[in-house]
């Protein structure tokens, strides 16, 4: 080989390997966090079609309307729920459908909760997500305190970590307790710029969880963050014991009212993955910070 050929083949080798670099890099999603520990997470890449993990997640079922009179009965159905291809498809549809209390409805989703596999006090929870939308359509990921069957609800605390409603160009954040729920409950937004929708493309939905702080991000851009200091006087802070995660598309409800003409039917909530992290000790014993990317005005 002539020396020609040869810096030839060794340059053609180096873009090769840079290409390669370059192109992991741009579809790496990856699990390590500096000043993390992951803890659970779910990537949903088992192959083939299946029903969400059994190990990880349980399916709610049921039609009462969810406190929120919502019109979808939550089936265990995996034309509700399936795990294909890498991703968790909670897929909303309408049709006549009659549930276990027999009552007939129009529209069937479903509900996924970790209760009794994963529930963490403080920490950073996110999730890849591309959001369905329409009038009427509310996908939800959120938290919700263990002690809902002894304390009820909302002493138990409650973190919206992103709900959606309508045309999905915005996205909500909030905080619910006692005295601070519904529509009192402590929120902040993120809207997405120009035309755009959640709907078109993946977001990474988070908050970061520590003791008198919560903070709320969007593609790792902080919009809102709560403390004690914000919950009404006389109330309390309700977020210093475990909560566990559940995921969910609604149909209807008071908050996004009931779906109309414009509403197109299937609407899936994709969702790549779910992870849970805890903060990293580091050497002197306290918890590592985590740099972010500085807060926007909304
Ligand atoms: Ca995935």
């Amino acid at each position: 080989m002539n020396k020609y050929l040869q810096c030839t083949c060794v340059l053609l080798w180096a873009l090769f390997f840079a290409f390669t670099c370059a192109s992991a890099v741009a579809q790496a999603t990856p699990i390590e966090k500096r000043g993390w520990k992951l803890t659970w997470h779910d990537e949903f890449d088992r192959k083939g079609v299946n029903h969400p993990d059994p190990s990880k997640w349980e399916l709610e079922i049921g039609g009462d309307g969810w406190g929120n009179n919502e019109l979808e009965y939550y089936t265990q159905r995996i034309e509700n729920s399936r795990e294909q291809k890498g991703h968790l498809a909670i897929t909303a549809a309408k049709e006549d459908y009659a549930g276990e209390d027999g009552v007939k409805r129009s529209y069937t989703s479903a509900r996924l909760k970790t209760k009794t596999h994963l529930s963490q006090t403080y920490g950073r929870f996110e999730a890849r997500i591309k959001l369905p939308g329409g009038k009427g359509i509310w996908p939800a990921f959120w938290l919700l305190g263990d002690e809902i069957g002894k304390t009820g609800w909302p002493s138990s605390g409650e973190i919206d970590i992103m709900e959606s409603i309508g045309d999905a160009t915005t996205v909500y954040g909030t905080l619910h307790g006692p005295d601070y729920s519904g529509a009192s409950g402590l929120h902040g937004k993120y809207v997405l710029s120009g035309k755009k929708k959640f709907r078109d493309k993946f977001h990474l939905f988070a908050v970061e969880w520590d003791p008198e702080m919560i903070r709320f991000f969007v593609d790792d851009v902080m919009y809102a963050s709560k403390t004690p200091q914000d919950v009404p006087q006389n109330s309390k802070w309700v977020f210093d014991h475990p909560f566990f995660i559940i995921l969910n598309l609604a149909v209807g409800g008071n908050w996004p009212g009931s779906p109309d003409k414009s509403t197109v039917f299937p609407q899936t909530m994709l969702i790549d993955y779910v992870r849970v992290y805890e903060r990293a000790q580091v050497s002197n014993g306290r918890a590592a910070e985590l740099e972010h990317f500085p807060a926007e005005e909304f």
